[in-house]
C-alpha cells in the first residue's frame, strides 16, 4: 500500500521510472494496481487523448510521428500508446530525439510505450484506457493511441479516446468497407494517407458522400422537440442567435505522411474538435459515458476474480463436468449449481 502510494507521487512528480513501473503494473493486472489507479483519479482530465485507427500499413505511425513533431514545436508534451502493434515505429530519429529531450530535462516531453500484450486484468480496451489515465495522470497534453484495424476492439479502444481519428489510404476502396463494418459511427475526424498517391481525392470525396447520408438520415429520425431550440436563457429569444445546429461535422484531411503534407490541418482539425467538446458539453458527456463503462468493466472483471480465483467454483465446476459427461446433467444446470453456490458462500462469508 505505502509503495503503491510512493508509485501514485513518482507519476504525479511526472518521474518516468515511476511511469513505466506503474505502466507494467496495470498492463499484468499486478498487486495494486486498481489501488495506484484509483489513487490518481483526481489527476486526471487534463489530457485531450486522440486514438487513430485505420488499416494495417495505412500510415498511422508514421502520422503519429508527425504529430508528435507538430505537438513539439507548440512546446506541448505528448504520450503516445501503440496496441498491438505490428510493426514497430520506423522513426530512428524520432526516438534519437525523445532520448536527448529526455536527458536534457528532468521534465520528459515525449513517451512512447506499446503495449504488445493484453491486459491480464481485463479486456484490451479497459487496460489500453487505464494505461492513458496514467499518461494523463503524469501531465503528458496530448495522448495519441494507436491501434491497428476496424474491428469491434478496435472501435471500442477508439471509444476511449476524446477523439478519434479513422485513418484510410487511396487503395482497395477502404472507405466503403469501413463504412459498412459501421467504424464510421465513431470517428469524429477522417484521414485519407498517402495523398501522395493516386486516388485520394476520389476516396476523399466518397467520404464524404456518406458522411453527407448519414447525415440526413440521421436527421429524419429526429423528432422536432429534440432539435435544438432558439431559446434565451429565460426561454425567451436570445439576444445573439445561436446556431441551430452546433453538431460536429467530422473533416476528411488529406496527408502525406512521409512528405510531412497535411499535418498542420490535421493538428488544425484536432484542436477545433477538442474545443467543440469543450464549448458544447460533448466532452462531460463523453467522460462521464466513459467512467460509466469503466466501473461496469472493473465490477465484471472484480466478479470474474471472485468467481473463479477465490470462490469453490472450480471445484464444483470439476464435479460438475464429470456428471455431465455421464449424460446426468447439461452444461446449463452445472452453470446454474455453480452461480448458486458462489451466492451461497458470498452469503455465508460477507
Ligand atoms: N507513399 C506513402 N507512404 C507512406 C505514407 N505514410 C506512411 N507510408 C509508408 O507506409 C508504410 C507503413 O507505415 P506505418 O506508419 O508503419 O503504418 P501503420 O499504419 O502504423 O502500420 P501498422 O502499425 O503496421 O498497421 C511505411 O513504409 C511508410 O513509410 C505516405 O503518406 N505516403
Ligand atoms: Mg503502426
Amino acid at each position: 500500500m505505502m509503495q503503491i502510494e510512493r508509485l501514485a507521487e513518482g507519476i504525479r512528480r511526472r518521474e518516468i521510472p515511476a511511469l513505466a513501473r506503474g505502466i507494467s503494473l496495470v498492463e499484468n493486472g499486478g498487486d495494486g494496481f486498481e489501488k495506484l489507479l484509483s489513487a490518481l483519479h483526481e489527476d486526471l482530465g487534463r489530457a485531450h487523448r486522440i486514438g487513430l485507427t485505420g488499416p494495417p500499413g495505412a500510415g498511422k505511425s508514421t502520422l503519429v510521428e508527425c504529430l508528435i513533431r507538430g505537438y513539439r514545436k507548440t512546446g506541448k508534451t505528448v504520450g503516445v500508446i501503440a496496441v498491438d502493434p505490428t510493426s514497430p515505429f520506423t522513426g530512428g530519429a524520432l526516438l534519437g530525439d525523445r532520448i536527448r529531450m529526455e536527458s536534457a530535462t528532468s521534465d520528459p516531453s515525449v513517451f512512447v510505450r506499446s503495449m504488445a500484450t493484453r491486459g491480464a486484468g481485463g479486456g484490451l480496451s479497459t487496460t489500453t484506457r487505464e494505461v492513458c489515465d496514467l499518461l494523463d495522470a503524469f501531465g503528458f497534453e496530448r495522448i495519441l493511441i494507436e491501434t491497428v484495424g476496424v474491428g469491434q476492439s478496435e472501435i471500442a479502444i477508439a471509444a476511449t479516446a476524446d477523439t478519434a481519428v479513422l485513418v484510410l489510404v487511396p487503395e482497395s476502396g477502404d472507405g466503403v468497407q469501413v463504412m459498412k463494418a459501421g467504424i464510421m459511427e465513431i470517428a469524429d475526424i477522417y484521414v485519407v494517407n498517402k495523398a501522395d498517391r493516386p486516388g485520394a481525392e476520389r476516396v476523399k470525396k466518397e467520404i464524404e458522400i456518406m458522411l453527407g447520408i448519414r447525415r440526413g438520415q440521421a436527421y429524419r429520425h429526429v423528432a422536432p422537440h429534440h432539435r435544438p431550440q432558439l431559446v434565451g436563457p429565460q426561454g425567451g429569444q436570445p439576444a445573439v442567435p445561436v446556431r441551430q445546429d452546433d453538431s460536429w461535422e467530422p473533416p476528411v484531411i488529406l496527408t502525406s505522411a512521409v512528405k510531412g503534407e497535411g499535418i498542420e490541418s490535421l493538428l488544425d482539425a484536432l484542436e477545433k474538435h477538442r474545443e467543440y467538446l469543450e464549448r458544447g458539453g460533448e466532452l462531460e458527456r463523453r467522460r462521464r459515458e466513459r467512467i460509466a463503462r469503466l466501473t461496469r468493466e472493473v465490477v465484471d472483471r472484480t466478479l470474474r476474480q471472485l468467481v473463479w480465483s477465490e470462490s469453490d467454483a472450480e471445484v464444483h465446476l470439476a464435479s460438475g463436468l464429470e456428471r455431465v459427461w455421464r449424460g446426468e446433467r447439461s452444461p446449463y444446470e452445472v452453470a446454474s449449481e455453480i452461480v448458486a453456490a458462489v451466492r451461497k458462500e458470498i452469503a455465508d462469508g460477507a
